[in-house]
């Protein structure tokens, strides 16, 4: 008879407890939809390519993991064109061979952390020169 004594008297504190934690955690569900959100939005960029006779130059090296959208500039002689290609030399995407004259090309990727390289895919163009890497953060 004791001992029911006490367990009756220890359930109100457990259940006290219980509420308490019941009610952080509906505090705390509202807070990641509002992070992801943020996210969402911040993790696109724009990278500047400018290609030419040899080299393939990038306003940044170095950009955050996620959507990333190059703006391709041909001010070379020749047709050219930006290839971009994981760590394997797989090539991800790539934007078509086009002269100058044809103006800018948009080409977006999705890239996770890691180092890329990116290149003119054309015979004999990344070999002299026209290749650079990208590391996603
Ligand atoms: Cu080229």
């Amino acid at each position: 008879m004791d001992s029911m004594d006490s367990m009756a008297s220890e359930t109100p504190a457990v259940q006290n407890t219980t509420n308490d934690a019941g009610s952080a955690n509906a505090d705390a569900s509202a807070t990641p939809t509002a992070v992801a959100q943020q996210q969402e939005s911040s993790t696109s960029t724009t990278v500047a390519a400018t290609l030419c006779e040899w080299a393939i130059d990038l306003s940044q090296s170095e950009v955050p993991a996620g959507k990333i959208t190059f703006t391709v500039v041909n001010t070379g002689m020749m047709a050219h064109n930006l290839t971009v290609l994981d760590s394997s030399g797989v090539t991800i995407d790539a934007t078509p061979t086009f002269r100058g004259s044809d103006g800018p090309q948009t080409l977006e990727v999705e890239l996770q952390p890691g180092t890329y390289t990116l290149i003119c895919s054309l015979p004999g163009h990344a070999q002299r020169g026209q290749k650079t890497e990208l590391v996603v953060k």
